[in-house]
């Protein structure tokens, strides 16, 4: 099962939104055939491996990162072409959490199969988050992405904060945006920043959502080229819990599978309050304020654990990135 998650992650991002998959045919403790899925609406890994091998042999053991599907999407059903006649068992990392794929197991015991697993089923899962958390969770995977100065803080007083990374660590959050599915911003940003929220030509641009506190009139800003989505926080106002479950729920019923929050300070902590989100991306730049606007507005202490545990340190010139998960 780790081949196959190593035969799944050569999909990389290019399968998104769907899951990175790999499959291995095993026949007489050999490995026979290998395949894996290459990007969005291309065949799946299962396919990719069995269409190798010799179709006159028996008892071969299929080993695949997630449950085979039993759905007509773009592709026929991967039940459909395990052969029992071929394949005696399979073995899946983990079970499928899209309802419209899901029961391929069973349908897989029906035609005489035996089936193994869920096997290696943390690292399987590992590879898919976005997915498997739009699906179990139903709200978007939720990524919340902050520029600060060393001193901590993501604008000068008067709210400008043009530039407070280098155009290196800028580049790569170009790179996220093209990421995801869709970005979301306070007003205030909109305001004082006036951002395009585009992925400046790198990848897709993601669809772009205001958090607004009351009715902005901001409608000459560049973001209204791109036909955003406007979120009055209304009543929910003084509840970040409620009003964040909102926004993710409406994200959800709109297939929104990943969102970047690219702030500003009351927005994120919005999200920071209502202890939902699932990384955090804090970029560090070689710079001082002593006064300015601050990240966080709620009121911790030094006892509470946030649950963030560090994956990733980079560097862009003299700036850093912290990548946080969290659990
Ligand atoms: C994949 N690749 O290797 C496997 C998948 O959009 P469709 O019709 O290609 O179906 C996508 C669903 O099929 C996906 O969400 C997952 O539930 C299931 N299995 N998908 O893209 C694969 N095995
Ligand atoms: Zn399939």
């Amino acid at each position: 099962m780790r081949l196959a998650i190593k035969e799944a992650l050569k999909g990389k991002a290019n399968t998104y939104p769907n899951p990175r998959v790999g499959a291995i045919v095993v026949m007489d403790g050999e490995i026979i055939s290998t395949g894996y899925h290459k990007r969005y609406g291309a065949p799946h890994a299962e396919l990719m491996a069995i269409k190798k091998i010799n179709n006159d042999i028996s008892g071969a053991t299929l080993f695949v990162t997630l449950e085979p599907c039993l759905h007509y999407g773009k592709t026929n059903p991967c039940t459909e072409i395990i052969n029992p006649k071929i394949f005696s068992k399979v073995v899946i990392g983990s079970r499928d959490p899209n309802k419209d794929a899901a029961g391929g197991m069973e349908k897989l015991l029906q035609k005489g199969i035996s089936v193994e697993g869920p096997i290696c089923e943390n690292e399987c899962r590992k590879i898919n988050k976005r997915f498997f958390t739009y699906y179990e969770k139903k709200r978007p995977y939720v990524i919340l992405k902050i520029a600060l100065t060393l001193d901590g803080f993501i604008a000068e007083k008067n709210g400008t904060s043009k530039w407070i990374t280098n155009a290196k660590s800028r580049k790569s959050v170009h790179t996220l945006r093209a990421n995801c599915d869709a970005i979301l911003v306070g007003n205030r940003t909109i305001e004082y920043d006036n951002p395009s929220l585009t992925s400046h030509g790198v990848g897709k641009d993601p669809k772009i959502i205001l958090f607004s506190q009351n009715n902005i009139d901001t409608k000459t800003k560049k973001v209204y080229e791109h036909n955003p989505i406007v979120l009055n926080k209304g009543e929910n106002n003084l509840d970040p819990k409620k009003n964040v479950d909102e926004i993710l729920k409406h994200l959800y019923s709109k297939s929104i599978q990943t969102l970047l929050v690219e702030g500003g300070g009351i927005t994120i902590s919005h999200f920071l309050k209502a202890d939902c989100f699932d990384e955090l991306h804090v970029y560090y730049a070689p710079k001082l304020l002593g006064k300015g606007l601050s990240f966080f507005h709620g009121k911790n202490s030094l006892e509470q654990n946030m649950g963030l545990t560090l994956k990733k340190v980079e560097k862009f010139d003299n700036d850093i990135k912290l990548t946080y998960y969290k659990k």
